[in-house]
């Protein structure tokens, strides 16, 4: 049977992924390991499950976008159209970005560095002027879009899905009428993607992580719009097992 189709995917591993900080709307580079990710783990695998796209979404964030560059130049494929809307950026970490997630949990305890994490309403501290990344993030040129009272000074997983809803309504219309969608993102901008495409409660998707550079696939009933079964990891099944239980651990 025919399907309609969506791949989702997490940038390749950044430079403050590597060193372990909170990112958010900082705009971290990818680290030369998430170059590699991007080039011979997403786009092989891509290949390999014979994947092509139409068009490709993304967040105004370089991590993003240059994970989709290096994907289509790979695919062969640097023509497609790509939308990058700052609705994809990743949730506002608020005076969290920049800071070592182990520091801080030695700081403040592993349980409260886990509710800023992944509790549905974890709301990090609003982000300071005295944060080093405050006036880059403010002064952005990425986010002169962002409308002045939406730019926000930190989010929890909640504020990130509602931001994230419009776009979601944008790619399931081109996803249900027949267009191939790529979107490139962020871990919880992922989340926030796959708790409206599966439909998942508040509880369950506090407990899913994702990996860098791993294609989340999709597959939708032409006819009616369902989901067809559950997603599908592209890549080898303990190398994704490792990467998820890495990236729910607070790290050292
Ligand atoms: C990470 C997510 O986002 O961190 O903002 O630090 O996907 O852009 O690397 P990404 C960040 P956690 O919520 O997993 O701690």
């Amino acid at each position: 049977a025919k399907t309609n189709r969506l791949v989702l995917l997490r940038h390749g591993e950044s430079e403050f992924n590597l060193k372990n900080l909170f990112c958010g709307w900082h705009d971290a580079p990818l680290s030369a390991g998430g170059v590699e990710q991007a080039r011979s783990i997403a786009a092989a695998n891509l290949k390999s499950a014979g994947m092509e796209f139409d068009k490709v979404y993304c967040s105004k964030l370089s991590r993003s976008k240059r994970t989709a560059d290096l994907i289509l130049s790979e695919l062969e494929c640097s023509f497609l159209p790509i939308v990058s809307d700052w609705r994809l950026n990743e949730r506002h970490y608020g005076n969290l970005t920049g800071v070592n997630k182990r520091e801080l949990a030695n700081k403040y305890g592993e349980k409260q560095v886990q509710h800023w994490r992944r509790n549905y309403d974890g709301l990090p501290p609003p982000i300071e002027t005295s944060n080093l990344y405050f006036y880059e993030i403010c002064n952005s040129s990425d986010f002169q879009n962002v409308p002045i009272d939406e730019f926000p000074l930190t989010e929890s997983m909640r504020m990130c899905v509602d931001r994230v809803s419009p776009v979601w309504e944008e790619i399931k219309k081109d996803v249900l009428k027949g267009t191939r969608v790529l979107a490139v993102v962020h871990g919880t901008v992922a989340r926030a993607l796959i708790k409206h495409v599966e439909g998942l409660s508040e509880e369950q998707i506090e407990k899913v992580n994702i990996p860098n550079s791993v294609p989340i696939v999709y597959e939708f009933n032409m006819a009616t719009g369902q989901l067809i079964g559950e997603s599908k990891y592209l890549g080898d099944v303990k190398y994704i097992e490792e990467m998820k239980q890495k990236v729910a651990a607070i790290g050292d």
